[in-house]
């Protein structure tokens, strides 16, 4: 596989671990995971044939470390980034006192009046550090970073997650905590 294929291959798995399970016909358990064998017989019928090898290269190759096995390695589920309803079972953790969430331009005015929300997500996606909020927003155009004041969010009772892969997750950031960098 080149590096073409296990780019085209792991968006192929983030569409069906986060977004679309139906699509190939699987379904995730309550807490994201399908068995390896199910998703792979099930991406061959729809086009993508793929070893247990290949499956593992990507996997261990991932620039974000969007996927995981289980601890046995039969089962595989997509650590954050999730539409469809999942609990991945992560506990509400303390968050460093700032975080960062990069958008763009056009967003502005609405995240200003109304804070960040998941829109499509089950939680607003954070960094700890302002490279990768650059990076997220870089998707989308000319990057837009804000700080968000977690410490402030924290002592208000807002509950922080950080995925396997080290992305912050909250429910909602009020325009409050937000500072346009
Ligand atoms: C914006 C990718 C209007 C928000 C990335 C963002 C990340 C609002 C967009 C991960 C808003 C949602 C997540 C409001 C937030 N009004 N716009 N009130 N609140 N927005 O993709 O954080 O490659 O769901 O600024 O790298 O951009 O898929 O979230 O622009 O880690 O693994 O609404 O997705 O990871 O977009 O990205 P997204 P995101 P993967």
């Amino acid at each position: 596989m080149n590096e073409k294929d296990i780019t085209r291959a792991s968006k192929r798995l983030s569409r069906h671990l986060r977004h679309d399970p139906g699509g190939i016909g699987i379904t995730l358990d309550s807490s994201g995971w399908v068995a390896v064998d199910t998703a792979l017989d099930a991406l061959r019928r729809h086009g993508l044939s793929l070893s247990r090898a290949q499956l593992d290269l990507i996997v261990e190759t991932n620039n974000k470390r969007r996927f995981a096995f289980d601890v046995t390695g039969t089962r595989i589920r997509a650590n954050q980034g999730h539409s469809v309803e999942v609990d991945l079972g992560l506990t509400a953790v303390a968050p460093p006192d700032v975080l960062y969430h990069g958008t763009v331009a056009a967003f502005l005015d609405a995240i200003l009046r109304e804070g960040l929300r998941p829109m499509k997500r089950h939680a607003v996606h954070l960094s700890s550090t302002v490279e990768t909020a650059r990076t997220v927003s870089a998707r989308r155009g000319k990057p837009v970073i804000l700080e968000v004041d977690a410490a402030a969010m924290s002592a208000g009772g807002h509950e922080f997650q950080v995925s396997a892969n080290g992305v912050w997750l909250t429910a909602a950031v009020p325009p409050a905590y937000l500072t346009v960098t």
